[in-house]
């Protein structure tokens, strides 16, 4: 015992390489790195290394990227930098997948949807290349982790990159690793559920398995109709009628929640344990990979939902209770401060610890990073205020298990 963190029965590994800290994706880009780096400040802080085994990451090879990703995607982005991109642009076999211009397009897009126009959701920035392929590096050793049954629970915040496609990157996402992962595990477990509690929908992944009745991919998200603006909340797919390829054998296989915004503690964890509960006991899965995305947390840059962090914390002790070989894997998240209180909330779930609500401000490299009023008066589980309406009846939730159950 130390600190007062105890080791759990049961193993569990955090795979991390602090290298993804320094990437930068863009002066107003949502997407900041440096949440993982204070993810590390509060996990260190309360003790929790001596509850789990901790593992430096080594970057995935380009012949596992490829396991599911286009071999000129991979070869892309094996070698594109902010130097190298215009030249990558002029060779012909990458000119094929530059996307036809779009009237409304505010940004200049290269081949694979990457840019280096500023703005951009998947921009090209200084030592990208290495970032993909460590966040990737660190889900694969995680995934090793479990199907040689090492660890019961492998965990990689950096990782959850859920949009990525084929050939394409899409919403901050470059290299799906949750699709890596889970054709990893298909080689050792007869089934595998994905769930997805980022605040979008996992597109990539349900797309990746539509075809495949091994794996059934269960998202919940923000989803609704045009806003003010003209825009779906992104990406815009994901409706309660999506449940897969249509007239194949995956049919059946893909669940998605859609969900209004403002959803609250009380609401989410209704919906999240009728529908996660009745998927369990339909499909019957060998091991569980669950995307954590913090941008359902209240007050998230992005999200759109009232979570605290507790309920988001209560859906990976659901996953974990069932006692299945769990990947658990971050995602989204643009209110860096809450993502970091989430992320070490759930790693002291996973290894069975309670941590005091008061942050060990005195050891922690960047305490008012935590500690003033606004970010949240040095507690680790800050009650939000609610910043957006919410729009969910109860009624319609209800319905919604139903149709769901069918
Ligand atoms: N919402 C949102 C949002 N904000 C941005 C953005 C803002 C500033 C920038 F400098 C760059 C990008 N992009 C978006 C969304 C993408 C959200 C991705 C969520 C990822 C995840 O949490 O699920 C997993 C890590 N993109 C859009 O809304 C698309 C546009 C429609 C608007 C933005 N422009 C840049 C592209 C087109
Ligand atoms: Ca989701
Ligand atoms: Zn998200």
């Amino acid at each position: 015992e130390t600190n007062g963190i105890t080791k759990p029965r049961h193993k569990v590994s955090m795979h991390y390489n602090s290298r993804v800290e320094d990437m930068h994706f863009g002066k107003t880009h949502p997407m900041k790195p440096w949440r993982l780096t204070l993810t590390k400040h509060l996990v260190l802080g309360y003790g929790l290394q001596y509850a789990m085994d901790t593992y430096e990451a080594v970057p995935a090879g380009k012949d596992q990227v490829r396991a599911f990703h286009d071999p000129d995607y991979v070869d892309f982005l094996a070698q594109v930098s902010p130097q190298t991109f215009s030249d990558l642009c002029e060779m012909s076999r990458f000119q094929s997948h530059i996307p036809p211009k779009h009237e409304h397009d505010t940004v200049d897009l290269g081949p694979f949807n990457l840019s280096t126009s500023p703005g951009a959701d998947c921009p090209v920035f200084d030592g990208m290349s290495a970032y993909l392929f460590l966040y990737t590096g660190a889900t694969l050793a995680a995934t090793h982790q479990l199907t040689t049954g090492q660890s019961d629970i492998a965990i990689n915040w950096s990782g959850g990159l859920h949009h990525a496609h084929r050939a394409e990157a899409s919403g901050f996402c470059y290299i799906n690793d949750i699709v890596l992962a889970i054709l990893d595990m298909l080689r050792i477990y007869t089934r595998v559920l994905y769930i997805d509690i980022d605040v979008h929908h996992g597109d990539g992944v349900e797309e990746a398995f539509q075809r495949q009745p091994r794996v059934m991919t269960l998202s919940y998200h923000r989803y609704g109709p045009y806003d003010d603006t003209g825009h779906k909340f992104f990406p815009g797919t994901g409706d309660i009628t999506d449940v897969g390829l249509k007239g194949t054998v995956g049919e059946h296989f893909a669940l998605n929640v859609p969900i209004p915004s403002g959803i609250d503690d009380r609401q989410y964890k209704y919906l999240f344990e009728s529908v996660t509960g009745r998927a369990i006991e339909a499909f019957k899965p060998s091991a569980i990979v669950l995307q954590c995305g913090a941008d359902s947390l209240g007050g998230d840059r992005l999200g759109q939902f009232n979570l605290n962090i507790r309920q988001h914390g209560e859906c990976v002790a659901f996953a974990k209770r069932t006692g299945l070989p769990l990947l658990i894997l971050g995602g989204g998240g643009y209110t860096a401060r809450n993502v970091a209180r989430a992320w070490c909330h759930e790693t002291a779930l996973a290894t069975n610890n309670t941590l005091p609500d008061t942050i060990p401000l005195d050891i922690i490299p960047r305490p008012e990073a935590f500690q003033t009023r606004v970010h949240g008066d040095g507690k680790l589980y800050p009650t939000f205020q609610r910043t957006h309406p919410n729009e969910c009846k109860d009624s319609e939730l209800e319905g919604m298990v139903k149709k769901l159950e069918q």
